[in-house]
């Protein structure tokens, strides 16, 4: 099973959008194999984000992502990466198909509510950053599993 890293933005959880968008990851099949509410330092902050280091927006992308707390999940199942990426919508929201996290609750491209690992490298890279092996747990869902 793939596992991917999403994590609900400040944004998101000051808006109320943490059971939505649980509701909606749950709904789709995948699977929440590990959730925390944190707010993320500034260091952790600049190591996820390392990729945009050099970009003009990285001091306002850290600035914002360490503002309030967030949720963090590891998220498994088919293609979850991929899917993951496809729940939430373009990066901006004005791009963002309506359906979307980003398209249906989001205008701003710096209060774009939600992140997903963009590839199974990142996916492992942001794993490792935000949660210890011991923190992710490993069940299956009920429609998973047959009984008989
Ligand atoms: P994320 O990493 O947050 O899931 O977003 P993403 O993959 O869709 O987009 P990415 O290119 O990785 O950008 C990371 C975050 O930086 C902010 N951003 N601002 N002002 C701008 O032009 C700009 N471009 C990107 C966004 O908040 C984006 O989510
Ligand atoms: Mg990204």
């Amino acid at each position: 099973m793939e596992q991917t890293y999403v994590m609900v933005k400040p944004d998101g959880v000051q808006r109320g959008l943490v059971g939505e968008i649980i509701s909606r990851i749950e709904k789709r099949g995948l699977k929440l194999v590990a959730l925390r509410m944190n707010v993320i330092s500034e260091a952790t902050a600049k190591e996820h984000y390392s990729e945009h280091a050099a970009k003009p927006f990285f001091p306002g992308l850290v600035g914002f992502i360490t503002s309030g707390p967030s949720v963090s999940m590891v998220v498994a199942g088919k293609d979850a990466i991929r899917v993951m990426r496809a729940i939430n919508g373009a990066t901006n929201p004005v791009d963002a198909a309506p359906g979307t996290i980003r398209g249906d609750f989001a205008l701003d491209v710096g209060r774009n509510v939600i992140h997903a690992s963009d590839s199974p490298e990142a996916a492992a890279r942001e794993i490792a950053i935000h949660f210890k092996d011991s923190e992710i747990g490993n069940y299956s869902r009920i429609d998973e599993v047959c009984l008989y």
